[in-house]
């Protein structure tokens, strides 16, 4: 359990296109250490992740395109207090990360296919309407391949076998 002067993170993973590192699977295993690691030099202080598991799910958004594998990492321990500036400075590790493994934005149609998408759940009580960061994420309430793998990764204690 996060103590009192911990603030709950959570990142919410997608990938439906093969990336560099192989088919949706692979790049999911491929991505787990490295974001873990992106936090913890993030946050400047070791961490504890609990992941959901995989979850193949229906295409929300432009029907043409193949199934999604999505889950959840939720993130504890960070004593930083939750502020805008460092959300933002997450953020663009996030979309360094899907720069990583092959996203390229400027050729995607919203809501449509992407090799990786990390997206920024909610961070403690933190809200904000930054241009470039909306917290708690809007659609967050209305993505079942968001909440399920949300409530699976908060009532398990114990890491998935991927
Ligand atoms: N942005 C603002 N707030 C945030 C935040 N909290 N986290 C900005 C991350 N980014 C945030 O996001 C577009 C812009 O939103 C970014 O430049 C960032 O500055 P994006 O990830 O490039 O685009 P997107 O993912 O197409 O948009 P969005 O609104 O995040 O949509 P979703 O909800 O992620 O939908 N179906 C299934 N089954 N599984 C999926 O994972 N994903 C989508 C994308 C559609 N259908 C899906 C899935
Ligand atoms: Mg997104």
């Amino acid at each position: 359990m996060p103590s009192t002067d911990e603030a709950l993170l959570a990142v919410a993973l997608g990938s439906n296109r093969p990336s560099a590192f192989g088919d949706p699977r692979d790049t999911f295993l491929a991505v787990r250490p490295v974001l873990e690691a992106n936090l913890a030099a993030w946050a400047d202080q070791p961490l504890r992740c609990r992941w959901s598991s995989l979850l193949d799910t229906a295409p929300v958004g432009p029907v043409e395109q193949p199934r999604y594998l999505n889950a959840v990492l939720l993130v504890e321990g960070i004593t930083a207090k939750p502020i805008e500036p460092l959300a933002l400075q997450l953020l663009d590790r996030l979309h360094q990360l899907e720069r990583q493994f092959g996203r390229d934005r400027s050729r995607e149609q919203r809501w449509g296919p992407r090799s990786l998408d990390l997206d920024l759940l909610f961070w403690g009580e933190l809200r904000m309407e930054h241009p470039r960061l909306v917290l708690p994420h809007p659609r967050l309430h209305l993505r079942p391949f968001v909440l399920e793998p949300l409530l699976q990764a908060m009532q398990s204690p114990h890491p998935p076998c991927w």
